[in-house]
């Protein structure tokens, strides 16, 4: 299987990385010039969670689309939320890529529409995982952890091409499932990142500090409260005590920066459109009060705003 990774940045690097160790056919398509001279003058560098260094040289990078010259099998888009758009018609780009496969595990809501608006929904997977990577430089990332990857079909039904990707994730040692309930999944996912990410970028606490400090706590609940109220009203069944389980993900992940503290920290864009602020967008048009995502919405893209005009 011929595999483009949309985005060598943390988790696309990782994963492309993983595919290409595991003996697939892996090139990334990636804007920033650095990256792309990096990984094809050194490799790509995976640091793995003993700390040894896996050099991974089979990858190429390139920067254009009309470069690649051979048709896909799949598309990873591995950029953040935001990105998407500019992500899939980079993708478009590429010659012969009418039969390719698009897969999205990325974080937040809104990633299925952007990519259907430019590809059929029969050639589009999604789904969520639990593996965690930092970019520490151009071409180098770092594991964080692993945890499942779950895979399905937004027009239901496990496609021949979920059996092929599963493979693909499971032979590189990324434990990867089919889900028939994907969306619900996504959601659960959307959910603890609501209760998380903007806690923690605008605090600068680690996850753990969701489930041990409780002021954190308290606003993690409430927000994750809406999200619920709002998901319900949607028709996607989330119980009534998810924030239980979100403060429970906070302590599983409780070294790691999320990834939006991470964003906040090194001063990139975060998806906080995607995350609490779908929240507030939905809960509008459902006429259902969102008062503490649109509070940390807003002071998320007032530190966003700070950071661009400090940059001008
Ligand atoms: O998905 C994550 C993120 O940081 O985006 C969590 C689960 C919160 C782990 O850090």
């Amino acid at each position: 299987m011929r595999i483009i990774v949309v985005g060598a940045g943390a988790l696309g690097g990782l994963m492309g990385g993983r595919f290409a160790l595991a003996g697939r056919d892996v090139t990334f398509l990636e804007i920033d010039d650095e990256i792309v001279k990096t990984i094809n003058a050194k490799g790509l560098t995976i640091i793995e969670r003993d700390g040894k260094e896996n050099i991974v040289s089979s990858v190429r990078a390139v920067r254009n689309p009309e470069e690649i010259g051979h048709s896909p099998d799949l598309v990873l888009i591995a950029v953040k939320s935001y990105a998407t758009e500019g992500a899939v018609n980079s993708a478009l780009g590429i010659p012969s890529i009418e039969k390719a496969c698009f897969l999205s595990v990325q974080n937040g809501l809104g990633n299925l529409d952007v990519i259907s608006r430019y590809v059929d929904k029969s050639r589009i997977l999604i789904g969520t995982t639990a593996q965690g990577a930092t970019l520490e430089a151009p071409g180098r990332v770092r594991h964080g952890g692993s945890g499942p990857t779950y895979i399905g079909t937004p027009t239901s039904g496990e496609a021949e091409m979920v059996k092929r990707v599963l493979d693909v994730f499971n032979d590189a040692g990324m434990e990867a499932h089919y889900r028939e309930d994907i969306e619900h999944l996504i959601w659960e996912k959307l959910l603890v990142n609501v209760g998380i990410n903007a806690i923690t970028a605008l605090t600068g606490i680690l996850n753990a500090g969701i489930a041990t400090i409780p002021h954190a706590e308290a606003v993690s609940r409430k927000a994750v409260k809406e999200a619920i109220k709002v998901a319900n009203a949607l028709g996607i069944t989330i119980s009534q005590n998810f924030d239980d389980r979100v403060l429970e993900v906070a302590r599983a992940t409780g070294a790691n920066r999320s990834s939006m503290g991470q964003d906040i920290d090194v001063g990139r864009p975060t998806e906080i459109g995607a995350i609490n602020g779908a929240i507030v967008r939905l809960g509008k048009q459902l006429n259902i009060p969102t008062p503490v995502n649109w509070t940390l919405t807003e002071l998320v893209k007032t530190i966003e705003r700070t950071r661009s005009m400090n940059n001008e």
